[in-house]
């Protein structure tokens, strides 16, 4: 009780000042004609005011970042995971503020918006360890003798890094925290919907040690995005969106002279759950809900197809739409609420759409709930299609949709999950060890869950990440992400020769 009532006092502080996000470039926020930011919770609230960046702020930023790169390059690795530690700390110190403007600017309960702010400080601690490892001690090579290989890894340049208003604070922050203590420096543009808690941790960020020139905060829409990405000084860019927009950064970058530029892109996915007729109903329903509907189903990762064996489907089916209707849809920050509303009216328009036309189509509707008027609520529902082709496109908010498949016909389901296209995430709910080894080989999707739900990938733990239309790896939170954001180098030295590399010998 009393940790909940300073809980609540934390969040009650975290709402007081307004919020304002402008453009800060070299450590200086720039001026300009300044919008409102409606939230979503209401569509009338003003959550706070961004000023966003013109083109030439754009263009200052990525100058800036360039001037700013041998300085950050040469900094030692520990000194940057350092500053990612305390990075860490002023996020928690933040909680209450934190919590708040994700409430109101991205619709967060409060269950997702602290499991957002530990993500977060996972990401900036796990890859502060991280970077003491791979950027930290160069890899000897056994060699012939008379001759050392040392490899070195470094930071490329300047990382474009684009994020998506689903995770406002996580993605944001890992995005530009492995960047940054890779050793590059980092021009940041966050969805155009969410610039308010993109603008705290980017104050955090310079509080907590980067220097100024090593961070720009760019707010604005999909032109700064290009604008970004054009540049010639441009050495990466690292993006989690949609697939589309992954498509259109990778044709620019690749329509550029100069330079091969890297591309590091999260994106979305189709993501299935089977379920046989062995699994167990009461998880079966829970993971399910949790994975369909949890953040009113704005996750990459939720569930969106559900296949469940024909045999046990009627009695699994009522009892996924029984749990299902036990959620609360509302203000999310009312405590007792688990589904919020979608982002904004064009996601609502676009989910309300998708619901029509389903209702028109589907076999059955098994769950159709009410959603506030207000604001841009979007009704949990389920709909039973005929077969998994049947569900052609990514929906991204609280629709799932159930098909049937008969027992002996697994692979033909498999093979239809995979002819999709996309390898995000996979749950399986089975108690045949066969089943389950049958399924994790035949599909290559990036994170297969067994028996429990499928989203919220922990940090170092999980590594998350797809691939084919889902994105390009490497998984991010995982040991592979930082080497993705540097160049090596492998020096071989003649050591034979030493009086002629004197130099080069010292280095070892
Ligand atoms: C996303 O929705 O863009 O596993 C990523 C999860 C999160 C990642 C989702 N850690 O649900």
């Amino acid at each position: 009780r009393a940790a909940l009532a300073a809980f609540a006092s934390a969040i009650e502080v975290g709402r007081s000042g307004a919020a304002l996000a402008r453009p800060v470039i070299g450590g200086r926020a720039r001026d300009g004609a300044a919008r409102d930011v409606t939230s979503p919770i209401d569509g009338r609230t003003v959550a706070g005011r961004v000023v966003e960046a013109s083109l030439e702020d754009s263009d200052a930023a990525m100058a800036t970042a360039h001037a700013a790169h041998p300085a950050w390059a040469a900094t030692p690795a520990a000194t940057r995971a350092a500053a990612l530690r305390r990075m860490g700390d002023l996020m928690e110190r933040d909680t209450g503020r934190l919590v708040h403007l994700m409430q109101v600017e991205a619709g967060k309960t409060v269950d997702d918006a602290l499991a957002e702010i530990r993500e977060a400080v996972d990401f900036c601690r796990y890859y502060a360890a991280e970077a003491e490892r791979v950027f930290g001690a160069p890899i000897d090579f056994p060699g012939p003798t008379g001759e050392t290989n040392r490899m070195t890894l470094r930071g490329r340049g300047v990382f474009v890094a684009i994020s998506p208003w689903n995770f406002p604070l996580a993605i944001f922050v890992g995005q530009i925290s492995a960047a940054l203590v890779a050793g590059n420096t980092v021009v940041a543009k966050p969805a155009e919907q969410t610039p308010l808690v993109a603008a705290h941790a980017t104050a955090l960020f310079l509080e907590a040690g980067i220097p100024a020139g090593a961070l720009a905060f760019v707010p604005g829409d999909g032109t700064i995005g290009a604008r970004l990405v054009a540049d010639p000084r441009v050495a990466g860019v690292v993006f989690t969106g949609s697939t589309e927009v992954a498509r259109i950064i990778n044709r620019t970058l690749a329509g550029k002279d100069g330079p091969i530029v890297p591309l590091i892109a999260e994106t979305g996915g189709i993501n299935a759950m089977i379920v046989d007729a062995t699994a167990l109903p009461e998880q079966v329903a829970d993971d399910v809900v949790m994975s369909a509907f949890r953040s009113a189903g704005q996750r990459c990762s939720a569930l969106r197809l559900l296949c469940v064996q024909a045999d046990v489907a009627d009695k699994m089916i009522e009892m996924i739409a029984g749990a299902a209707r036990e959620l609360k849809v509302g203000d999310p920050r009312d405590l007792s609420v688990q589904v919020g509303p979608v982002i904004d009216a064009e996601a609502k328009a676009t989910l309300v759409a998708h619901v029509e036309a389903t209702k028109a189509r589907a076999r059955r509707t098994h769950l159709a709930m009410q959603a506030p008027a207000e604001g841009t609520y979007v009704a949990p529902h389920l709909f039973e299609l005929g077969k998994p082709e049947d569900l052609g496109e990514e929906i991204f908010g609280p629709v799932l949709h159930v098909v049937r498949y008969e027992a002996g016909r697994l692979d033909a389901l498999l093979d239809a999950i995979d002819a999709k296209g996309y390898g995000l995430t996979l749950g399986v709910h089975s108690r045949i060890e066969a089943t389950i080894e049958k399924v994790v080989r035949r599909m290559t999707t990036g994170n297969v869950y067994v028996n429990r739900n499928m989203i919220g990938a922990v940090v170092g733990v999980q590594p998350f990440g797809g691939h084919g239309l889902s994105g390009t790896g490497p998984k991010a939170g995982g040991p592979h992400y930082l080497h993705r954001f540097a160049t090596e180098q492998v020096v071989t030295v003649n050591t034979a020769a030493a009086g002629g590399n004197a130099a080069l010998i010292a280095m070892e």
